[in-house]
């Protein structure tokens, strides 16, 4: 599991040269515009419950199949245990935003996960779909420009959109 400046020092390392002025730089601008990362996770996090909850919701009404009998978030178990998924997905990805670096998220969830979900017969296409739900919720919170200082995110946004786009290609 890297930051991002972790994964620079192990690259610049397995070179064995310095630090470039390019790699520099950009942690320079990652150090400096930081409060807008961390508002970012915090944002999430904070509506984390409600992500989850309405991007289910939304998963369930254009796919209702998932929850009728023999669909595989019908029974009470098999529901709560996709609600969980979707919300370790989430998290792992408020941690890739916050290391500004997608392999605590790569390594810690999405290695084998299709695999997983394969050997369960759970449909990757509609946890993609879930996924990508999330990923509007998350960006449209993290845009809101209510009771903050207004800014260019745009950078910081696609960055987030990122990794959900990962999480989602990852299993469909
Ligand atoms: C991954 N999900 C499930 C299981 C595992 C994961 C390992 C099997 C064990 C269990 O049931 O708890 N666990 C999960 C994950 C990590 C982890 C991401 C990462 C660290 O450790 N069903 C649907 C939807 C979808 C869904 C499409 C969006 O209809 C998910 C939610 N996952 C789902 C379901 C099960 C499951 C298990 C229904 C239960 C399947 C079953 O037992 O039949």
């Amino acid at each position: 599991m890297l930051d991002a400046f972790a994964k620079v020092v192990s690259q610049a390392d397995a070179k064995g040269e310095f630090l470039s002025a390019g790699q520099l730089d950009a942690l320079t601008n990652m150090v400096r515009e930081g409060n807008k990362r961390l508002d970012v996770v915090n944002r999430i996090t904070s509506n984390s419950s409600t992500i989850v909850a309405n991007a289910a919701r939304a998963l369930f009404a254009e796919q209702p199949q998932l929850i009728a009998p023999g669909g595989n978030a019908y029974t009470h178990r098999r529901m709560a245990a996709c609600l969980r998924d979707m919300d370790i997905v989430l998290r792992y990805v408020t941690y890739a935003i916050l290391a500004g670096d997608s392999s605590v998220l790569d390594d810690r969830c999405l290695n084998g996960l299709r695999e997983t979900y394969q050997a369960l017969g759970v449909p990757g296409g509609s946890v993609a779909a879930g996924v990508a739900k999330m990923k509007d919720a998350a960006i449209a919170i993290a845009n809101d420009p209510n009771g903050i200082t207004k800014g260019d995110c745009s950078a910081l946004v696609s960055e987030v959109a990122s990794y959900f786009d990962r999480a989602a290609a990852a299993v469909a």
